[in-house]
């Protein structure tokens, strides 16, 4: 039999499909997995990155498949998004044209991988039946008061002429294209994932042992929850009459109680309202307003990463407890959105404050002493643990107890709470693209914003747009954007920003759960949600550690809510592939190093280019591109091919009876090896991942059969290794099988023969006051005194003529004699 992968790969891929082979049964009494990797965005052709996201995700929907699962394992399309959108303005191609070519294109070269997606459940995110419901939702979303308007200062990127949410800025860049970012008033709708923040939080101690801790802590802190005291800071009178009568205090929080006593100045950020005030007003100097307008021009991003720096407001408030005065500047490390926009500042026990003191030369009070007690030169602040000094009644108090005593203060005296902030602020949504979903909502003179009448969904996109990157092309359309009031009936303006695209990728795993007979009519269906959620494996890169799993587990807990489904958790275990690298850079069209897939498919076939893929390395692992290792994949499933023809038909039919104790050493041995990869592909695939472990031991199964003679081990160790081969290379395997096992399928759940786990004898070693010396060879049901005696013949030359004094075995690991002298 010569190996020809491309006539077994078409050969297998046709029955597929004409067979249905990988559509998910109805019958929800059965067990389920849910496999799902990421599903792509259709920019045109596939990449190495996905060629590994999606070789994981199947061999795991092949496994469970294999082992009487019930498995949903489909594919999809992100396909809304701004490349369509910039391929419009390059090659003048309409983005819907564009984006359905690619998905043409792409869908076949995933084929060609022999990938057991199902074909009955794959949809595009641009579809106007998936549009229909995600308006659906964003509709209900709006009447729960999980979806609101408002008007903010938004990160704006100029040339993709679009708002960004704050975690598509990266270092004050646009992600997509790197322009820098400009701050931006405008409208936009919001959704109010902070209401969720808790839960977020919560939820994230359930998936402790089956996420990368690494997504965890990354979650943890995008969501960032602190603890602290929330107070006000009273104006002096002086400082009063300079201002309006709304300005007699502001709010400030610290997650530092403890250190109230060694406040020195307390800061605004650039955008409070004080400041504003007196920059409307005029109220400073030139010199002063132009330094804080300057400030107001920087993102809050960037002033994250400049120096320290402020201007003094000439005013000043009390302190809460001692009522001293404290001046009051404006400074560029306060952010404007969280905690009320103002600190109480304590350089001594805070860097930041520390070194804005520095700066202006404030005073520096030190409360708290660590065990190097008071410093008499500060060169940074003291952020250790210690007692208070200097803070009245809390003085010698340890700072842990200080913190919850002086909340009890404030607490008893009403000047103060305990308050929990987050980090996590409401997600804007509102893109001014046109290749989105619509965001279905009307306006109207008379009664405002109206959301669309659920009837008259979807809101469909017009064909009929020119895009030329300048613009909303939905607003500058001539006709689209008017309409009549879903509510009166009069003349209204239609919204015309788009949802950004991570609302799509939200819900998507709820869409595929929801049979497809059923998605005419609904969006979600609750007990179809229920039976396949949650998803039980997802895979996909590292990159959506934060935004994207943050935002679909936000969705879930809100489809939740809402009815559709009862999962709380979208995703119950996570992997995050590594990338792919050659040469030891990310794969890229700008470096020269793009290993397209076609062509290696093309040249080797689809099981080499998935065994290299999960061979090269751990998953979780970057993976560098190597042609010999590519090779050498192939020409091992060449030669498990070729091998195959040693299997007898008569071994076949009667390997079931092997007797076991009748084997000789290397039969066993042989047996040995082929179970203890059946034992290790159920372990890679419920726990470890470690595939390339697992192919490594299919390896050295296969050369442990070929040393020994007994055809009966032979074909069982085939018709086993087959088995387990067949999620990574399953063209061959269905060959193989076919031929040999006479199976058109591979439900068939190979129980693991305990017996041949057990060993004919058992090497122990011998040490000599605590060296290792030498190594014995027992049986395993050998007795304290043969092991003993066995012990010492081995060892002679290292005891003769010496007095033991003391003899230890441990059971199946040492013996150690104490000799004297
Ligand atoms: C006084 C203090 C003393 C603080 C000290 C820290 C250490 P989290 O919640 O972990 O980020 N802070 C409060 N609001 C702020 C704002 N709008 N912009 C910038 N900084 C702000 O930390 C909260 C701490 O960050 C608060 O506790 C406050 O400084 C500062 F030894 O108050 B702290
Ligand atoms: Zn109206």
């Amino acid at each position: 039999m010569e190996y020809i992968p491309k006539e077994i790969e078409a050969k297998w891929q046709k029955y597929w499909i004409e067979n249905d082979s990988f559509e998910p049964d109805d019958d929800y009494k059965k067990e389920k997995k849910y496999i799902l990797s990421m599903f792509p965005y259709p920019s045109g052709r596939i990449h190495m990155g996905h060629v590994r996201n999606y070789c994981l995700g199947d061999a795991f929907a092949r496994f469970f498949r294999k082992a009487n699962f019930n498995v949903l394992h489909p594919i999809g399309w992100d396909s809304f998004g701004m490349p369509a959108e910039n391929a419009a303005i390059k090659h003048k191609l309409h983005p819907k044209k564009w984006t359905y070519e690619n998905i043409d294109y792409m869908r076949d070269e995933l084929k060609a991988l022999g990938l057991s997606f199902s074909q009955t459940r794959e949809f595009a995110t641009s579809d106007e039946l998936y549009t229909k419901w995600e308006q659906e939702f964003i509709i209900k979303m709006y009447e729960e008061k999980l979806l609101y308007r408002k008007s903010t200062t938004v990160n704006w990127c100029e040339p993709c002429h679009t708002v960004l949410a704050n975690e598509q800025v990266e270092e004050g860049c646009c992600w997509r294209c790197d322009t820098p970012v400009e701050q931006k008033e405008m409208p936009g709708y919001y959704v109010a994932i902070t209401k969720y923040a808790q839960d977020l939080l919560d939820d994230l101690k359930g998936l402790e042992n089956d996420w990368p801790s690494q997504v965890l802590t990354m979650q943890e802190n995008w969501i960032g929850r602190s603890e602290g005291l929330e107070f006000t800071f009273e104006l002096t009178k002086e400082s009063r009459y300079k201002l309006d009568k709304q300005f007699a205090s502001y709010k400030v929080f610290t997650t530092r109680p403890d250190t109230i006593y060694g406040i020195s100045y307390s800061a605004l950020a650039p955008e409070h309202p004080i400041v504003q005030y007196l920059v409307d007003n005029k109220l400073l100097s030139d010199k002063k307003l132009n330094a804080i307008k300057a400030m107001q021009k920087v993102s809050e991003r960037d002033r994250a990463t400049m120096p320290k720096e402020g201007v003094s407001l000439e005013l000043e408030v009390m302190h809460p407890l001692t009522g001293e005065r404290i001046p009051v500047w404006v400074a560029n490390f306060v952010l404007s959105s969280y905690g009320g926009g103002a600190v109480m500042a304590v350089p001594a026990h805070d860097q930041r404050d520390f070194e804005f003191a520095r700066e202006y030369d404030l005073p520096i009070k030190q409360v708290i002493v660590g065990p190097d007690g008071l410093i008499e030169k500060m060169t940074e602040a003291y952020t250790g643990e210690g007692d208070l000094i200097n803070s009245e009644s809390f003085t010698n108090i340890k700072n842990t107890k200080a913190k919850k005593a002086i909340i009890y203060h404030f607490e008893q005296n009403s000047f103060g709470t305990k308050q929990i902030n987050f980090k996590l602020r409401d997600w804007g949504v509102s893109r001014q693209r046109y290749w989105g979903a619509p965001i279905p909502f009307v306006h109207c003179d008379d009664c405002g914003l109206v959301p669309e009448k659920t009837k008259n969904l979807p809101i469909a996109l017009p064909e009929d747009v020119e895009i030329t990157g300048e613009g909303n092309p939905l607003d500058t359309h001539p006709t689209w954007k008017h309409c009549k009031c879903p509510e009166c009936g009069k003349d209204a303006i239609r919204e015309t920003d788009t949802l950004d695209t991570f609302v799509q990728s939200s819900w998507y795993f709820l869409r595929y759960a929801t049979n497809p007979k059923k998605w005419n009519k609904e969006g979600i269906n609750e007990s179809d949600s229920n039976y396949w959620m949650d998803v039980d494996q997802y895979i996909g890169g590292i990159e959506h550690a934060i935004l994207h799993l943050l935002y679909a587990r936000f969705f879930t807990k809100a489809l939740n809510d809402l009815g559709y489904t009862n999962s709380k958790e979208p995703f119950k275990r996570l992997l995050t592939q590594g990338m792919v690298l050659k040469d030891g850079a990310k794969m890229s069209k700008s470096k020269g190093n793009v290993v397209d897939p076609d062509s290696i498919v093309e040249k080797y076939g689809a099981d080499t280019a998935r065994l290299f893929m999960l061979f090269a390395a751990p998953p979780t692992k970057e993976l560098e591109w190597n042609d010999s290792a590519v090779d050498g994949a192939f020409r091992f499933i060449r030669k498990f091919n070729e091998r195959a023809s040693h299997v007898t038909q008569e071994a076949v039919n009667s390997f079931e009876n092997i007797d076991h104790s009748s084997l000789d050493k290397k039969e066993k041995e042989a047996r040995r090896k082929v179970y203890e990869a059946l034992q290790k592909s159920n372990d890679v695939f419920n726990k470890t991942y470690a595939f390339n472990t697992l192919i490594a031991s299919s390896m050295e199964a296969m050369n442990a059969l070929q040393v020994q003679e007994n055809d009966l081990v032979w074909a069982e160790g085939y018709y086993i290794l087959t088995n387990i081969l067949e999620p990574i290379i399953p063209h061959l395997s269905w060959e193989i099988a076919d031929n040999l096992f006479k199976r058109k399928n591979f439900k068939n759940n190979i129980k693991i023969k305990e017996e041949v786990f057990a060993l004919d004898s058992i090497a122990l070693a011998v040490t000599i006051n605590g060296k290792k010396r030498c190594e014995i060879e027992v049986t395993p049901d050998a007795s304290k005194d043969e092991i003993l005696s066995e012990a010492k013949i081995a060892s002679k030359k290292w005891i003769e003529g010496k007095e033991i004094i003391k003899e230890i075995v441990v059971p199946n690991k040492l013996v150690n004699l104490v000799i004297k002298g």
